[in-house]
């Protein structure tokens, strides 16, 4: 294998630098030799040469499907790429508990909820509801946390008057469904009305989860952290607490009143308490 330069790299199929990619795409034409051919010079166009063909299906009456092979002429430079990334400890949550009980002194209030038309809640109810996800709480198990989730198909106003309402600590959004970039076009407005509402504390949190998230994407609609697939509440718990940490640290804090963790119902774990659930409903 030749040396290996992060500054110019390519693509890597069966040998070295050779630039082979593989794409699949459909094109709006029934199946047959003209498809193929409008198919290849549709990659020629791309930029790729040594183009193959590989696959070609009808996948309605008016369409087919490809997979194409070819050789991609372009590199990129490795060592100058910057992504945005959430860096922040993950404490297991005893340990993260006692930090916020010791620190912040206070119930941290979070407010969530998908938005828009958006009607999935799993996501969002894997984080916040008690039952959490694959055998990992979510935030209404920890005593540290007030939990008002306001489930699916929220308005963006609602979600701002009632984080105003509760003096959030946090907003948590979900997003699943992203056809025409509609999860994007709704977090922007959101962040708008965020932007414009002066009652919410200065050191709200604004996060955003979902199977089509990440941190860059929340980063570009204005929000402060995004996270993806596989998210685990815990995460989530100690994102919220050690950022919070650090805002109030820095001064960013507002308030620092609010329901004192010791007037703090316990959380109950018979199965009673487990079924009437330890958060709220709007
Ligand atoms: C269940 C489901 C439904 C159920 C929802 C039931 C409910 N009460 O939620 C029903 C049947 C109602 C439904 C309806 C529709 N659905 Co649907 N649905 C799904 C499905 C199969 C699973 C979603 C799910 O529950 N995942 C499990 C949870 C735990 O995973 P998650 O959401 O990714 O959450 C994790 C992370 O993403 C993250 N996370 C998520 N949210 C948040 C929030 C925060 C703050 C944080 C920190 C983290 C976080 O943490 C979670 C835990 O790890 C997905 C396909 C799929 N496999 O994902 C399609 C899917 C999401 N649905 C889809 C579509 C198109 C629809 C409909 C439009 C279908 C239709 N034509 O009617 C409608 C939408 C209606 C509407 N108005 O929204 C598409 C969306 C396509 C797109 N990208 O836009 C998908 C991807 C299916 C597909 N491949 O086409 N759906």
């Amino acid at each position: 294998m030749a040396k290996k330069d992060l500054h110019k790299i390519r693509p890597y199929g069966d040998h070295w630098d050779d630039g082979r990619i593989q794409l699949s795409f459909t094109l709006p034409v029934p199946a047959g030799p003209e498809a193929r051919e409008a198919a290849k010079q549709y990659c020629e166009k791309l930029g790729l040469t040594a183009i193959q063909i590989v696959t070609m299906e009808s996948v309605a009456e008016e369409f087919s499907f490809f997979v194409a092979y070819g050789e991609a002429m372009h590199h990129i430079d490795f060592t100058r790429i910057r992504v945005p990334r959430l860096e922040f400890p993950i404490l297991p949550p005893d340990a993260m508990v006692r930090l916020a009980q010791e620190k912040i002194k206070r119930r941290i209030v979070v407010v969530g909820g998908t938005t828009g038309t958006d009607a999935h809640t799993v996501g969002i109810d894997a984080i916040l509801s008690i039952k959490g996800v694959a055998g990992d709480r979510g935030l209404e198990y920890y005593p540290i946390f007030r939990v008002v989730n306001l489930r699916a198909q929220v308005d963006n106003r609602r979600l701002v008057e009632k984080a105003a309402e509760v003096q959030a600590d946090a907003i948590l959004v979900s997003k699943l469904v992203t056809q025409q970039d509609q999860h994007l076009n709704d977090l922007r407005e959101l962040s708008r009305l965020l932007k414009g509402e002066k009652r919410l504390p200065k050191h709200l949190l604004r996060i955003v989860g979902g199977p089509r998230m990440d941190h860059p994407a929340a980063k570009r609609v204005g929000f402060d952290a995004g996270f993806g697939p596989g998210t685990k509440p815990i995460e989530v718990a100690n994102y919220i607490v050690h950022e919070l940490l650090r805002r109030i640290s820095d001064g960013t804090q507002s308030r620092m009143e609010g329901d004192s963790l010791r007037q703090a119902p316990p959380k109950r774990r018979s199965l009673f308490g487990w079924l009437s659930g330890g958060g709220e409903d709007s």
